[in-house]
């Protein structure tokens, strides 16, 4: 009995150890992000038999559109060999792989975000606390209060500078 309840509560430790990885792995913590991509095949080859609702080990257009990872236009990247089905291969290559992009673009946002943050606070004459920055895609939306019209151009061409930045959305607002 000692025996199976040390066991019970190291599984604890472990499941409470696990519990943690994925909260920081969903804090954008981008190398665990990675990490849990590569080690994914498994879980996506048990996907692929949940969508493949018929059982016939391949995916039509319709049973791919019930993964929510996708949005439209996907299914005919991921079919290869073009025969209007995906195998079970088709699927995994495809989804580890955009996996992989999503978790990339998360990495390189946060890293923007992060230093567009940090330079604005650095700029002595805003008040950077009370500018939101927002990115998706290495495109930037500043939006909050300045206190000026120089202070708005000022944030927009500091954030524009920074590498990765494609686009720079100007929604702060001067307080009058
Ligand atoms: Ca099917
Ligand atoms: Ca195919």
């Amino acid at each position: 009995m000692k025996t199976s309840s040390t066991l019970t509560s190291a599984a604890l430790a472990i499941a409470l150890t696990f519990g943690v990885t994925s909260m920081q792995a969903y804090a954008l913590d981008a190398d665990a992000v990675a990490n849990s991509v590569d080690n994914d095949q498994y879980s996506l080859e048990t996907e692929f038999k949940k969508l493949d609702t018929d059982s016939n080990a391949l995916l039509s257009q319709t049973e791919f559109g019930k993964d929510k990872f996708f949005t439209k236009g996907h299914f005919a990247k991921a079919d290869i060999d073009n025969n209007g089905t995906l195998n079970q291969q088709e699927f995994v290559d495809y989804k580890s792989g955009a996996q992989k992009q999503a978790a990339k673009r998360i990495a390189s946002d946060t890293v923007i975000t992060t230093k567009a943050k940090a330079e604005l606070l650095a700029e002595k004459n805003l008040k950077s606390l009370q500018i939101s920055v927002k990115t998706f895609n290495g495109a930037v939306i500043l939006s909050g209060f300045v206190d000026d019209e120089m202070s708005k151009l000022k944030a927009e061409t500091i954030v524009s500078k920074i590498d990765g930045v494609k686009s720079v959305k100007n929604s702060l607002v001067v307080k009058s």
